[in-house]
């Protein structure tokens, strides 16, 4: 069958009985190896060279927006460090990484680090919706200081210790021989529209005027990824290049794009990432391009939302944006009950994205047929799972990722 067949079928397939996750628009996906100007990528070199710099262009003109460089001043300072951290299992650290000289922009990363390791160990890297704090009942994690939340939303209410501590699975992690590091995306950039005057939207664009291709808070969340990268580098208890890049929902997206822009991430996992994150646009299924521009302008460039309710006219689709990760491992998981997130489209971006594995000789998932819920699918370097329940990150979840991990980063 020829490329553009099988797109056809596979379009036809990913709208035929899937009844459980409800219906979606017919569409056709374009195809990830096709040049602009209408030729065919033929080896591993000319996606590298030509048409993976093509596609990281379209997504920073039209979607994300362009990111700057590192930060003018990116300096770190651990804060706290206790090797008591649940029980001995772990060595808690709190370091401030700084964007600017005058440290008026900071993120504060809290990391573990197993006690029990023979070397440098891989690790997790993800931001959090709630504060460090709320993402253990560890007492001794540092709640945000008056100066941070001074520059949060207006009105912000701080959440309870632990509050989201069932997302952070952190002795399972640890005890795999993983580190875990977070921090609150807030930190990089508070999420709400204010017309991009927090944040590091503000110190790295200084009065320079935005444009319709300016990076929006997903991007600036992703750029924060990337300078906790930059400081893992300088870890000796971590192998900075085993690190996996983990997000959930917006911040699913943001791991997705942050795997795009930084190829120093070594593996990248997409949990519940939905709209503009792995599920497939043309589906317009569960939450579309229209209503996400509507409800959050800022996480994007302003040139996105003109793709509302004309996704078949968008040059690219989610797939090309889990091929951009290609050759590196990753995973995409759904929840059984989050529609809004479209676990088919999800899914089926895994499935676009496969001929470029192919292209570097490697496996994938190919399969049309949408796995059953909890029936977690592995192929060559690509990872897949549809969770029992709803939108969120359970154990269930990170024990898939830690054995999906366990096959690249060990
Ligand atoms: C929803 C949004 C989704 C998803 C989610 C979240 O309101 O529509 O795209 O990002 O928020 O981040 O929890």
């Amino acid at each position: 069958m020829s490329k553009t067949l099988r797109l056809i079928a596979l379009a036809i397939l990913a709208v035929l009985p899937i009844s459980a996750f409800g219906q979606a628009n017919p569409y056709e996906l374009p195809d990830p190896l096709r040049m602009e100007d209408g030729r065919l990528v033929r080896s591993k070199r000319q996606w590298i060279k030509e048409r993976r710099p093509e596609l990281m262009e379209m997504f920073r003109s039209r979607m994300f927006g362009r990111e700057p460089g590192t930060a003018p001043d990116l300096h770190f300072e651990v804060l706290e460090e206790s090797p008591d951290a649940f029980g001995g299992l772990a060595t808690r650290r709190q370091v401030k990484i700084s964007f600017d000289k005058d440290e008026n922009y900071y993120l504060v990363l809290l990391m573990y680090i197993p006690n029990n390791r023979k070397g440098p160990v891989p690790a997790f890297l993800g931001a959090n919706f709630k504060g460090n704090h709320a993402t253990t009942d560890d007492p001794a994690v540092m709640m945000p200081s008056k100066e941070k939340l001074a520059t949060y939303q207006p009105g912000y209410v701080v959440p309870d210790r632990n509050a989201n501590g069932h997302r952070w699975s952190y002795e399972y992690i640890l005890s795999h021989g993983y580190a875990v590091a977070t921090f609150c995306y807030h930190d990089v950039d508070p999420d709400y529209h204010d017309g991009f005057h927090n944040g590091v939207h503000k110190l790295m664009d200084g009065d320079n005027p935005r444009d319709n291709e300016s990076w929006g808070s997903i991007s600036a969340w992703a750029w924060g990824l990337s300078r906790c990268l930059d400081y893992l580098e300088t870890v000796k208890a971590i192998d900075s290049r085993k690190v996996a890049v983990i997000g959930h929902s917006r911040l699913g997206k943001t791991s997705l794009w942050a795997g795009a822009t930084d190829q120093r991430f070594a593996l990248v996992i997409s949990n519940d990432s939905g709209c503009s994150g792995a599920a497939i646009a043309r589906r317009k299924h569960g939450e579309t391009v229209e209503a996400i521009c509507r409800s959050f302008p800022h996480w994007f460039c302003a040139n996105y939302s003109s793709y509302g309710g004309k996704e078949e006219t968008m040059p690219w689709d989610q797939h090309e944006l889990i091929a951009l990760i290609a050759p590196r491992p990753v995973y995409v998981a759904s929840a059984s009950e989050d529609d809004w997130a479209d676990p088919v489209g999800e899914y089926f971006s895994l499935v676009g994205a496969a001929p470029v594995y192919r292209l570097f000789g490697l496996d994938g998932i190919t399969s049309t047929t949408v796995p059953e819920i909890e029936n977690p699918v592995v192929v060559g370097r690509m990872g897949h799972h549809i969770r029992r329940g709803a939108h969120n990150v359970l154990i269930y979840d990170w024990e898939r990722y830690v054995s999906f991990a366990d096959r690249f980063l060990k």
